[in-house]
């Protein structure tokens, strides 16, 4: 089986230092964790961005002041920055971070309900726009589906030309709104993705372990980190987001699965630069 790719989304746009004091908002506290995450194992950093209040942005200047510093403390680790930001965000204050030419991003595939009277929207407009952007500057898509319709939605758009295969899938399961994340969804998302995809899996909260045991066992990879969950176990808040990146480390080893570099993550992604 391919080597085991861990993503760390290290600090997402929803979660906040109220609910786990440990989450990142400054750019010396997102290098620390990205550090961590890193020397862990992660070979794929996730970034949202904050104001030093914890404010979520999409700040050009602010993604750019991040990846540099993420890449003085690990210089080949990968950075994905995210095109989804916050509820709310407008798609041109999204889309800034992929004027910096990151080698990934994400493109997310669908609008959903995001709990309460949240909605995270993302036409079909706006995810051929969002795909165009990343074909021109060369930036490989992860395609992030929060439910089955989702992958539809991608393999009609790469069958259109305006996203290239072999395609890199994220499965977020177990967001209020989206698929649910029992063993039986995974078991339907992975199998309903294009020959050749490669995916990694995120499960929110309670369902991250069973999930990510899944993904190693399934030939996926996995994306641990505070963006998804807070707790290493019920009722004990994380340290760090390299507990969970450890975590995933051991739980592969026990299952048999080496971890890959970042060296090998491009490779195993098809990405060039
Ligand atoms: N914060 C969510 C609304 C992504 O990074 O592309 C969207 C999100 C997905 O986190
Ligand atoms: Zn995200």
């Amino acid at each position: 089986m391919e080597k085991l790719i861990i993503t760390a989304a290290i600090c997402g746009a929803e979660v906040t230092k109220e609910h786990n004091p440990n989450v990142p908002y400054t750019i010396e506290e997102i290098r620390n964790e990205a550090k961590k995450a890193y020397d862990a194992g992660a070979s794929v950093i996730h970034l949202h961005v904050r104001e030093d209040d914890g404010t979520p942005t999409q700040s050009k200047e602010r993604y750019a002041a991040c990846m540099k510093a993420i890449r003085e403390a690990c210089p080949d680790v990968i950075i994905q920055p995210s095109t989804g930001g916050a509820v709310g965000m407008s798609a041109d204050e999204r889309l800034q971070p992929l004027e910096l030419s990151p080698e990934m991003a994400t493109l997310d595939c669908g609008t959903l309900n995001f709990g309460g009277d949240e909605i995270f929207v993302n036409t079909e407009n706006m995810i051929i726009e969002f795909a165009k952007r990343m074909k021109d500057r060369s930036i490989k898509p992860e395609c992030e589906v929060f439910d089955k319709s989702m992958i539809d939605m991608a393999v009609r758009l790469m069958k259109k030309g305006h996203i290239e295969s072999p395609m890199h899938f994220n499965l977020v399961m177990g967001v209020n709104g989206g698929i649910s994340g029992e063993p039986r969804d995974l078991i339907y998302l992975s199998e309903s993705l294009p020959e050749g995809s490669t995916f990694t899996v995120s499960g929110i909260g309670r369902v991250q372990l069973p999930l990510s045991t899944m993904a190693i066992l399934l030939g996926g990879h996995v994306r641990v980190g505070f963006e998804d969950n807070i707790y290493l176990k019920k009722g004990q808040l994380a340290e760090s987001n390299a507990d969970f990146v450890k975590r995933v480390v051991e739980l592969s080893g026990i299952l048999g699965r080496e971890v890959a570099t970042p060296h090998e993550a491009r490779q195993i992604l098809g990405i060039s630069k």
